[in-house]
């Protein structure tokens, strides 16, 4: 009998001490139990990415998650977020170790949160649908990324190297012979604003860069040595496999999604084609005739509509801001995991932020056990 109380007990503590059970993209209104929740700023280095599948490039069947990076990026990890759904994961859920998606490359999607005013005022109103816009870096950026990965795989005039002596010049102005030795990052540092990128020998580079694939591709031979790169948006980063060399390549800068992010950065205006609703643009809140998570396609009667500026929160190469990206600690072990429960902390309610009437709700409901 005390038993039997004991496990009563217990079930009604793990029921209290776990999230809320409002689901991914409802909005808090005024009588829901979870306002007034405190909220943590996620890590730095929070970014939004897909996983390619199917046709190369972003498209309509890519997930799309939230990577709450603390160390590594350029891999989808546990308790990353859905953002769409894929397979029998529903948007909000987050990623375990055993499900599909865990560990497979992730891919920087440069894009904003905004919303659309189509209700009430002219501020941001219950009724206002949320969008997570890819950013318009120039008319299609996925064909650039393709292109620049086409280059390092020598398709496009990199030339790998000339008799092993060195690695010759490519697209982007490398010199030959300019490797240098550099410790490998050991981890348990945790940087603002940076990434850890790893090659296939378990080499490992700290850099202030957002990786694009994150996949190291072969690059050529340097002294009779494999050379892999990674891309990244700021520069080419080249390591000698079972060595320590390695090799920064600076990207040209005036690159247009440089420009662009920098005068987000700076506050000037962004020209308002860059923030019409595009093809695949993801729906974050639920609406009377949109789901949440779900992708806008051809034809939608959002599709080509006018977001506002400026936004909620910036997943850019530079001038991020993820301020608002915010969580409460359901399991209070002060940072972010698997019981936790995300919100678009807007309006945030206190300067630290605490859940607030028309805050979006980022996370579903989770499990008592994450398998
Ligand atoms: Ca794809
Ligand atoms: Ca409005
Ligand atoms: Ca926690």
């Amino acid at each position: 009998m005390i038993r039997v109380f004991l496990l009563a007990i217990l079930i009604l503590m793990s029921s209290t001490a776990y999230g809320s059970d409002y689901g991914f993209g409802t909005k808090v209104m005024s009588t829901d139990l979870d306002l007034g929740r405190p909220l943590f700023c996620t890590p730095a280095g929070t970014m939004v990415g897909f996983w390619d599948v199917g046709t190369p490039g972003y498209d309509e069947n890519d997930p799309v998650y939230l990577h709450i990076a603390r160390f590594c990026a350029g891999l989808i990890d546990a308790n990353d977020i859905r953002l769409t759904g894929i397979d029998n994961h529903s948007p909000g859920s987050k990623v375990t170790f055993s499900d599909v998606d865990m560990n497979k490359p992730l891919t920087l999607l440069p894009s904003t949160i905004n919303f659309l005013n189509i209700h009430g005022s002219q501020a941001y109103d219950l009724e206002d649908p949320v969008y997570l816009h890819q950013y318009n870096c120039e008319p299609n950026y996925m064909t650039t990324a393709m292109t620049v990965q086409g280059q390092a795989s020598g398709q496009n005039g990199f030339a790998l190297f000339v008799g092993g002596s060195g690695l010759v010049g490519g697209s982007r102005g490398s010199q030959r012979d300019d490797f240098k030795e550099q410790i490998p990052y050991r981890g348990g540092l945790s940087v603002p604003r940076t990434s850890c990128i790893e090659f296939t020998d378990g080499y490992k580079m700290l850099v202030t860069d957002y990786v694009v694939g994150g996949i190291p591709q072969v690059a050529g031979i340097w002294r009779g040595l494999v050379v892999e790169v990674i891309h990244g948006v700021k520069a080419d980063y080249y390591h000698v496999l079972d060595t320590w060399y390695v090799k920064i390549d600076s990207v040209r800068t005036g690159g247009p999604c440089l420009l662009v992010d920098g005068a987000a950065n700076s506050g000037s205006a962004i020209s308002s084609q860059a923030l019409l609703i595009r093809t695949n643009d993801v729906r974050l809140n639920a609406t009377p005739s949109m789901l949440p998570g779900t992708k806008v396609v051809n034809f939608d009667p959002d599709q080509n509509k006018l977001l506002e500026s400026p936004a909620f929160a910036r997943f850019l190469s530079s001038g991020s801001d993820t301020a608002r990206i915010r969580f409460f600690d359901v399991n209070g072990n002060s940072i972010y995991d698997y019981p936790d429960d995300m919100y678009l902390n807007y309006p945030s309610g206190t300067a630290s932020g605490i859940v607030t009437v028309n805050n979006v709700r980022l996370s579903g409901p989770v499990n008592a056990s994450p398998i």
